[in-house]
């Protein structure tokens, strides 16, 4: 059977609960060590690709990126804000989902199970040059891909040491390093736009009842701050381009909806109020709109408004699960 987005979202919860008990085993020196040594690798060679890319002019702008499986399997596409020329931008068998643009619009990050366990790849915004980024034995998994401002570094979450855990790595070399380190399940990081700082989400408070948590922290790790407080679960954070308030979402009132906060954690707000499930949210470029995934009309569609809650539109309309969008910088 073929997982659909929400069956991922179920999924990875019921992984969290799962592998939350077991230990680390790889100390952490090691795969610092590993990340060093293979930093000094390829970056020219990514840097030159770069270049390259510059000059044909695919760079997104006023894009959104998001994952259906409206042929049969899930899909990266591609489409214009209003909705329109909805362009799929993997096709395979296997399930692609999870992207990230980076922040110059260039590339975009994302998972895929085509080589049997879920490892990170990146590819053009045309499709093109699709490349895997991760290669961890096939009992473990690497997913949710976050670029660096600069592009030069992807956070991302793996479960190889026995429950999922946040982890940073240089883009072309396969070294990677723990930025949290616990028996909880820690995930969903996302870079503030000025590389200083992730948010994530974690239930490291009562992964018993499941109380996922939004936090931050330094981007070496440092300094992990709760921002949200409450019995329900909050996830799936995300930033604003300015820095100052963060997306999420929390099914305190029930079910699922989309809320904003500022940067420290205060003025949470809701900005969907229905008997439907909303998640996923992301900023638009200049701050003004915020993309989500909602079942409100009957299955998973894609879905656009305001920051204040307002104008909200349905970008997609297929009966297929439609998904976790994602604004071009
Ligand atoms: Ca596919
Ligand atoms: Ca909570
Ligand atoms: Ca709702
Ligand atoms: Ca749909």
């Amino acid at each position: 059977m073929k997982k659909s987005l929400l069956w991922l979202f179920i999924i990875s919860i019921i992984a969290l609960f799962l592998l939350t008990g077991c230990k680390a085993e790889i100390p952490k020196e090691i795969i610092e060590e590993e990340a060093e040594e293979n930093v000094t690798e390829e970056p020219e060679e990514e840097a030159a690709v770069e270049e390259e890319n510059i000059e044909v002019e695919t760079i997104a702008n006023d894009k959104i990126v998001f994952v259906s499986n409206r042929d049969g399997n899930e899909e990266i596409y591609i489409m214009n804000i209003d909705g329109s020329e909805q362009i799929k931008l993997t096709d395979n068998s296997a399930d692609d989902f999870l992207p990230c643009f980076s922040f110059d619009g260039s590339k975009i990050a994302f998972t895929s199970e085509r080589n049997r366990n879920w490892e990170i790849y990146m590819m053009n915004i045309d499709g093109s040059e699709q490349t895997k980024l991760t290669d961890t034995d096939i009992q473990a998994n690497n997913i949710e891909p976050s670029f660096s401002p600069d592009g030069n570094k992807i956070a991302f979450i793996s479960d190889h040491n026995g429950n999922w855990e946040i982890y940073i790595m240089n883009v072309g070399a396969l070294g990677k390093s723990n930025l949290t380190n616990n028996t909880a399940s820690d995930s969903s990081p996302c870079f503030a736009p000025d590389g200083s700082k992730i948010v994530f989400y974690s239930d490291r408070d009562n992964w018993e009842t499941h109380n996922r948590e939004i936090y931050i922290m330094d981007v070496n790790g440092s300094k992990q701050t709760r921002l949200t407080n409450n019995p329900a679960g909050d996830w799936i954070p995300s930033f604003s381009p300015d820095g100052t308030q963060i997306t999420f979402t929390s099914n305190r009132d029930g079910n699922e909806e989309i809320y904003i906060m500022n940067v420290d954690g205060s003025g949470q707000t809701n900005l969907t109020d229905n008997q439907a499930n909303d998640m996923g949210p992301c900023f638009s470029r200049d701050g003004s709109k915020i993309a989500f995934s909602s079942n409100r009309d009957g299955n998973w569609e894609i879905y656009i408004m305001d920051i204040d809650g307002s104008k909200q539109i349905r970008l997609t309309d297929n009966p297929a699960v439609d998904g976790h969008p994602v604004f071009s910088p």
